[in-house]
């Protein structure tokens, strides 16, 4: 039999998560775990490239750990790790960045460009160079495939490029991967601008649904959500943005799928719809939180220490490999 593919995925530690990082990613590995060999990481590394808190930082490093647990993610089935415990991530970064990477590849990453904005020249180096340290990450474990939200693709699209120049220079000695998005909800939309991603960093907070918010709250978020011209329920992406990712939502969360739901509301309103889908994501929000809040921080911990020492394990017999060929060993 052939061993099962790799999957390697993460989430960098840095503010609330929102159902928009459930919907896009987080859900689509649990799905994943019965069925190939995975590995889910904290990239804490990667959350410093913005400024940032330390105290902050070591608490959500345990939130994101209960947040991967609570979705569904069994340690018993994947390796689930801190990023900074297994050091050899930092040096192959190095390492790719030497070879494989190219300046002008980085500067046309959709993300730093978001990120740096009109301020280019005045952002961190490591801000730059993210998706290098996201190649390593991949490359390291050769890993086949990635499941990400779509905002990512363009990152594992370098990882592959990078790969692939290494294994020119070297020889085959890195696995090409590939990026996996869902066909639905790979990119949940904000609830008040749907020409925008849902995300964490959003200045306006009606824009999101984080994971562990209040409920009567995120219930209200939904009830306030920008709908579009028009009064019947149909999916039309590109004519009414709003509500088709508002469909999305109710279907992912409510586990209906999109043209079952369009029938169902047939002849009912907007205000019908959007209450039935604030309960809909109450009640998502209540399981997972329930969940969530019966993890204590010493159980986290420990998932953290197992998960480190199976990734350092495959880490460095992996960087022995990589030292050799590039010649230092
Ligand atoms: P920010 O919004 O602050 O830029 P982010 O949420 O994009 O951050 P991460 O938390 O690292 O960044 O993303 C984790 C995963 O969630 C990635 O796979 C990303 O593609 C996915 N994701 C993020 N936002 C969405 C979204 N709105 N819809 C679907 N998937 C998403
Ligand atoms: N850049 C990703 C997080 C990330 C990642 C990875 C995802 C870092 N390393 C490796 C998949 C594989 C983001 O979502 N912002």
């Amino acid at each position: 039999m052939n061993s099962p593919k790799t999957i390697f995925s993460g989430v960098q530690p840095s503010g609330n998560l929102t159902i928009g990082n459930y919907i896009g990613a987080i859900s689509q590995w649990v799905e994943m775990q019965d069925k190939y060999r995975c590995i889910f990481s904290i990239v804490d590394y990667h959350a410093i490239t913005v400024k940032y808190q330390p105290e902050e930082l070591k608490k959500r490093i345990l939130e994101i750990t209960k947040i991967y647990l609570a979705a569904g993610i069994d340690p018993k089935k994947s390796i689930v790790f801190q990023q900074s415990s297994v050091p050899e991530h930092t040096e192959l970064a190095w390492i790719l960045g030497c070879s494989g990477s190219y300046i002008a590849d980085l500067k046309k990453m959709t993300q730093f460009k978001d990120k740096a904005g009109e301020k280019q020249d005045a952002v961190s180096v490591g801000l730059f160079t993210y998706p290098v340290l996201m190649a390593a990450d991949i490359l390291l474990y050769d890993t086949q495939a990635v499941p990400v939200g779509d905002d990512q693709k363009q990152h594992v699209e370098l990882a592959r490029d990078i790969a692939k120049r290494f294994n020119n220079e070297y020889g085959p000695s890195l696995v090409v991967p590939e990026a996996i998005v869902r066909k639905e909800g790979a990119r949940i939309m904000s609830l008040s601008d749907p020409s925008k991603k849902m995300s964490k960093s959003d200045s306006n907070a009606n824009s999101y649904i984080f994971l562990l918010d209040d409920i009567a709250v995120a219930k209200k978020k939904i009830m306030k959500a920008v709908t579009d011209s028009g009064t019947d329920i149909d999916y039309d992406p590109a004519n009414r943005p709003a509500l088709a990712n508002l469909l999305t939502i109710y279907s992912q969360l409510g586990n209906r799928q999109i043209p079952r739901l369009v029938k169902d509301y047939q002849g009912k309103g907007y205000g019908e719809f959007k209450k039935d889908l604030a309960e809909v994501v109450a009640k998502f929000l209540i399981d997972f939180q329930n969940k969530f809040n019966n993890i204590s921080d010493e159980e986290a911990k420990a998932v953290l220490e197992s998960g480190r020492q199976q990734a350092a394990a495959l880490a460095r017999a992996k960087m022995e490999k990589i030292r050799q060929v590039i010649g230092v060993r």
